[in-house]
């Protein structure tokens, strides 16, 4: 039988009063949740997503695992990369953060591949020392449909991100926050066309990040990003 490369995804925590259709008396009840289509886009690419409680140990959990996907969400604790707080549209949550920032450190320490997508570049970057801009409105495309296209990304020549997409590509824009000071290791491989980094990577380790949603995008199940986490997962 042939085992899948075990890729973990960490969610969200909402009180069951938040979630709907939950009894009423359940209202106090922790409940996690996370976007579907990261681990369908991943199932599709041939791997075996897995979700991570955010009651388990990080380091425990990164020993069991052959890849991380770092997903989207609210904002991170500005003090954790030493700025004061300019905005609180998307509140942190300082439990996610720790928990995520926890596997980042897991997976570095143990080189299993990582691949974060929006919230989750900014995990990386925040991890390494990097600091983020806390709001960029013309990247908030909450008022369209998730998979609309509303910028255009250029990649470095010589990065994973150019070998998967080519040149450039048309991207889906769905963040509020976005990379500043780039941290310590890590390079800027695509750019929007006003100049935000729009993806991240690792210079000696298999770590990919993008601003963009491609989990939220029909082409979810042929994108070229689940596909190299899948087959990175899968070497060690
Ligand atoms: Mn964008």
């Amino acid at each position: 039988m042939t085992v899948l490369p075990l890729i973990g995804i960490p969610g969200r925590v909402k009180a069951g009063s938040d979630v709907a259709g939950i009894p009423v008396n359940f209202g106090a009840a922790q409940v996690e949740m996370y976007m579907s289509a990261y681990a369908q886009a991943l199932i599709a690419a041939g791997g075996l997503p897995v979700h991570l409680p955010i009651d388990a140990d990080p380091l425990l959990l990164i020993e069991r695992l052959d890849g991380l996907l770092l997903p989207g969400g609210t904002d991170i604790e500005p003090s954790l990369y030493g700025a004061e707080t300019e905005t609180d549209v998307f509140p942190p949550e300082p439990e996610r953060d720790d928990f995520e920032l926890g596997l980042y450190k897991g997976a570095v320490d143990r080189r299993l591949p990582v691949l974060g997508v929006c919230r989750g570049q900014q995990i990386v970057n925040v991890a390494a020392g990097g600091t983020l801009h806390q709001d960029v409105p013309p990247h908030s495309g909450f008022d369209v449909a998730v998979d609309t296209e509303l910028h255009e990304v250029t990649f470095e020549p010589g990065s994973t991100l150019r070998d998967l997409y080519g040149p450039s590509l048309r991207v889906n824009s769905l963040h509020h926050q976005a990379v500043d000071a780039v941290g310590e290791g890590l390079r800027v491989t695509a750019w929007a066309d006003d100049g935000l980094a729009e993806g991240l990577e690792h210079t000696s380790l298999p770590i990919v990040c993008v601003q963009w949603h491609p989990e939220m995008m029909p082409t979810r199940h042929t994108d070229p990003i689940f596909s190299w986490l899948v087959a990175a997962a899968s070497d060690g």
